[in-house]
C-alpha cells in the first residue's frame, strides 16, 4: 500500500471521518489583495474542519490564484501539521512528457497523490506519472466516471475492449486496478456505477466519490452502492458553519455504514 492511502486510511481512523474535503474556495481578482484574503479563508476553513476530515483536495481554485511554491506551500504546512493528506486535483490528461513535468512539480511542492485522466492512456501517457510517482512514493488517483450530466459521453459510452463491447468506464476500473491506481473516482451521482466499478475492483483500491450535496449525490446511495471516501466541498464551505456541516456529513457516511 501506497504512503499516500495509509495516510488517508489513517486520518480517517483517527478523525472518524470518511470525508475529503474539496476546497475550491475563490475571490473575486477584482478584490484589493485578493490573495491573502483568499488564503486567509481558506486556512480558517480548514482549520476549524479538520478534526471532522480524511484529507484535503486542492483544485485549480487555488492554484492559480496562490501559486504552487507560494500560497499553496502555506496550505500544504498546515494540512501536513494536521496530519492530513494533501490531493491535487490536476486530473493530468497530456502527453508523456508533459504529464511527468507537471507530476514532478506537484510532488517536489508536497502533494500527498494526485488525479489524472486515464483517456491519456498507458504508452507515453500515464505511464511516466505512475513512474514518477513511485519514485516519490506518492499517490495516482483515477477518473472512472465523473459526476456530470456530460460524463455519459465518455466514461458512460460503450467500446469493444478485447472482443466484448462494455462500457468505458468498466475499462477504466480493471485499468486503475492493472496499473496500480491509488484511488478511483466515480461520481456519488451515478450509485449504480459505483457499485459495478466496486464489483471489479473488489475492495482493492478506495473508491472517492464527488458530487453529494450541490451536484444532487446522496450519501446513503454513494455508500450503500461501495463509495469509500465522499469528495465534498460546497456543502462545507458554503454552510454557515463549516465545522457543523462537516460532522455533520461525517456522520451521517459513518451511520450508513454502520
Ligand atoms: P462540490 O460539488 O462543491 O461538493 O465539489 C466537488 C469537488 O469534486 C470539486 O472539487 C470537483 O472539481 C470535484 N470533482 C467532481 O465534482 N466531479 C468529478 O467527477 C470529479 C471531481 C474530482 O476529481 O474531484
Amino acid at each position: 500500500m501506497s504512503i499516500f492511502r495509509e495516510k488517508l486510511e489513517k486520518c480517517a481512523r483517527v478523525n472518524d471521518s470518511r470525508v475529503v474535503l474539496a476546497l475550491d474556495l475563490s475571490v473575486s481578482t477584482r478584490k484589493k489583495d485578493y490573495r491573502e484574503k483568499l488564503l486567509e479563508m481558506v486556512r480558517r476553513v480548514l482549520g476549524d474542519v479538520r478534526e471532522h476530515i480524511a484529507g484535503v483536495k486542492v483544485n485549480f481554485q487555488l492554484l492559480l490564484p496562490l501559486g504552487l511554491f507560494e500560497g499553496i506551500q502555506v496550505l500544504i504546512e498546515d494540512a501536513a501539521g494536521y496530519g492530513l493528506p494533501v490531493i491535487m486535483d490536476c486530473k493530468l490528461n497530456d502527453v508523456g512528457h508533459t504529464n511527468e513535468w507537471a507530476a514532478r512539480h506537484f510532488f517536489d511542492a508536497g502533494f500527498d497523490a494526485l488525479i489524472a485522466n486515464p483517456f491519456v492512456g498507458w504508452k507515453d501517457g500515464l505511464e511516466r506519472v505512475f513512474s514518477v510517482a513511485k519514485e516519490y512514493g506518492r499517490g495516482i488517483i483515477l477518473l472512472v466516471y465523473m459526476s456530470h450530466p456530460g460524463a455519459v459521453e465518455g466514461y458512460g459510452q460503450k467500446v469493444i475492449s478485447g472482443r466484448k463491447v462494455r462500457f468505458q468506464y468498466e475499462v477504466f476500473a480493471e485499468r486503475a486496478k492493472a496499473w496500480r491506481a491509488d484511488g478511483v473516482v466515480v461520481g456519488a451521482t451515478r450509485p449504480e456505477i459505483i457499485r459495478r466499478v466496486s464489483e471489479i475492483i473488489g475492495g482493492e483500491l478506495p473508491i472517492l466519490s464527488p458530487g453529494i450535496g450541490f451536484q444532487g449525490g446522496l450519501i446513503g446511495e454513494a455508500f450503500t452502492a461501495g463509495a469509500s471516501y465522499a469528495i465534498v466541498g460546497r456543502s462545507i464551505y458554503r454552510s454557515e458553519n463549516p465545522k457543523e456541516s462537516a460532522l455533520r456529513i461525517k456522520t451521517e457516511i459513518n451511520r450508513v455504514l454502520g
